[in-house]
């Protein structure tokens, strides 16, 4: 998205409605955004939390809607990665650990380019994600630490989104970054719950990411970033 869009995105669930429904257990799967700007009705939360509605699609705790939508204003300073997540599904705090979560970047206009843009997020025990191509903004699923790749001297931005509970500590190897906000050039960074880190470089050497926490590590979260 670029700052200035205005949004709606509709919801289909298609999860089986007929299975016998749990009293209090709501099948209804919303979407939940930060960063950007929307009015309470696109909160994406049950009515419980926000006092107005059930924002979600699919059988909620009283009411049916099969699909439901949000609109999103993409107002100027909303810039960044953010993510999105389901809010509603069996509890009133969502089912991220079912894979119901996604990122959206949000440039700014004339926005400078990237030969390709990699979401990585930080699990408990793996990273994993997902690849955009700046030329033709196609984007492609990876699995757990998979290998990322990028053509020499061509400069890439990676999206890095810790899910889960635990901190963890991020590395590129051979590679420095400017820390976002600052003229501080680092080599790792410090990444927790929920937090996310963005930054870009020039692909130059093929290298490899780990999250050197004793724990993450021992659970092989590293992968290659091949440059050809
Ligand atoms: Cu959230």
């Amino acid at each position: 998205m670029t700052e200035g869009d205005t949004v709606k995105i509709s919801i289909y669930n298609e999860i089986d409605n007929n299975q016998i429904p749990v009293p209090g257990i709501s099948k209804q799967v919303s979407i939940h955004v930060h960063g950007v700007h929307y009015n309470i009705l696109s909160d994406g939360t049950l009515k419980v939390i926000n006092k107005v509605d059930d924002e979600g699609a699919g059988a909620g705790l009283e009411q049916t809607y099969s699909v439901y939508e949000y609109f999103w204003d993409v107002a100027p300073g909303t810039a960044g990665t953010w993510a999105y997540h389901d809010h509603n599904f069996e509890t009133h705090n969502g089912a991220e650990h079912k894979g119901l979560f996604g990122a959206i970047i949000v440039n700014p206009v004339n926005a400078r380019h990237y030969a390709k843009e990699y979401v990585l997020y930080l699990g408990d025990d793996a990273f994993w994600g997902m690849e955009i191509n700046g030329a033709n903004k196609k984007q492609s699923k990876h699995g757990s630490n998979p290998t990322l790749t990028a053509k020499e001297d061509t400069h890439v931005r990676f999206h890095l989104i810790a899910l889960g509970t635990d901190l963890h500590t991020f590395r590129l190897s051979g590679y420095k970054w400017f820390d976002p906000g600052t003229n501080n050039r680092i080599n790792e960074v410090a990444i927790g719950p929920l937090e996310k880190h963005v930054f870009s470089i020039k692909a130059e050497h093929s290298a490899h990411y780990e999250d050197k926490n004793l724990s993450n590590k021992l659970l092989g979260m590293r992968g290659k970033f091949n440059v050809q």
